[in-house]
């Protein structure tokens, strides 16, 4: 594949495989200081040491005003179906999944395909930290601080065309090494996808850490998205491929049950999963059960992206 050679921050397919080459910049990133340094964006307060939860309340503004998640139950309580399907598979089987070296495709309806590593993906842009609800569609929640970038300006370099209707995303596909692909749970590689202009709204994250650190294996190592609007499955682990297309991609659950998980699948307390409600939710450290909202809390920023649409049809 012929990648567009633009400027520093493109680099070509041939680098990104060569491991020698994607190693030595790993150590650079490793020596730099870790995750901020990395990117070298300013996020002072977030050293790649981590920040306590405590420092977390004093420094930033909470915009949902609500307890954050406990970080150790962020990273041992995960849905991550290619590292087992239990709650603490993906921890105990987070060293199986191999992220150096890691290069992202970049292909489809678009004038500026590519291959690129991590750093050449996201250092051009600001790594912003954002809290995000994150409500699963098995009636659990958590909130979460994010470290990421915003998905839209990273896909602009990339030129979508005016035929680009969609976006695809994949993660990696790794048999050898990931347990749960050796069976046939889902249609593996895991697949998603959004509407462009879901994918270019401002809230929808690609997040390269939390709680002021790396990703963690278990939550989607190295760049996963997170869209706070719709259920946590849409919020695809570990991408190794973007693709813009025309018509509406496949997903993987929706594959695996067309009846249960459709395309959209905003969070929305009116349209129960056919086998449970949806109209409440755990958060996880509590045991009272809370109301779920709207597009779980943000239908000021999203409800008018489906203006005129049936939302028990289209969900
Ligand atoms: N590749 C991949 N991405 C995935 C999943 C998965 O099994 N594989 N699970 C999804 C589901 S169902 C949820 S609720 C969230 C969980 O994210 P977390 O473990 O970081 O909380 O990841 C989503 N992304
Ligand atoms: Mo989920």
């Amino acid at each position: 594949m012929l990648v567009k050679v633009k400027s520093n921050s493109y680099i070509s397919e041939s680098d990104v495989t060569d491991y020698h080459i994607y190693k030595k910049r790993r150590e650079f990133i490793k020596k730099a200081g870790g995750v901020a340094a990395a990117f070298s964006l300013g996020v002072p307060a977030l050293s790649s040491a981590g920040v306590a939860i405590k420092d977390y309340k004093k420094d930033i503004d909470n915009p949902l005003a609500d307890e954050l998640t406990e970080e150790i139950k962020v990273t041992s309580y995960n849905n991550f179906y290619e590292l087992g399907t239990g709650k603490g598979d993906p921890k105990s089987n987070a060293h199986l999944l191999q992220t150096d070296p890691w290069a992202i495709t970049v292909e489809g309806e678009c004038a500026n395909p590519g291959v690129l590593g991590l750093e050449d993906f996201v250092s051009p842009h600001q790594l912003e930290e954002r809290i995000y609800r994150l409500r699963c569609v098995e009636a659990w929640s958590m909130i979460i601080p994010w470290l990421g970038v915003e998905l839209g300006p990273v896909l602009k370099r990339f030129e979508p065309t005016s035929t680009a209707k969609y976006v695809e995303f994949t993660t990696i596909l790794d048999p050898d090494n990931l347990p749960g692909q050796r069976r046939a749970v889902l249609n593996w590689p895991y697949r998603e996808g959004l509407r462009i202009d879901e994918a270019m709204n401002p809230l929808t994250l690609l997040a390269v850490g939390l709680y002021g650190k790396e990703l963690p294996n278990q939550n989607g190592a190295p760049l996963r998205l997170v869209v706070p609007w719709k259920y946590g499955f849409k919020s695809i682990k570990s991408i190794v491929k973007i693709r813009f297309t025309e018509n509406q991609p496949n997903t993987s659950w929706n594959t695996s049950s067309a009846k249960e998980y459709r395309f959209y699948s905003n969070v929305n307390p009116e349209v129960d999963h056919p086998r449970w409600s949806q109209a409440r939710e755990r958060k996880i450290g509590e045991l009272r059960k809370r109301k779920t909202l709207m597009f779980n809390g943000y239908a000021d920023e999203v409800a008018s992206l489906y203006d005129g649409m049936d939302l028990m049809k289209y969900f």
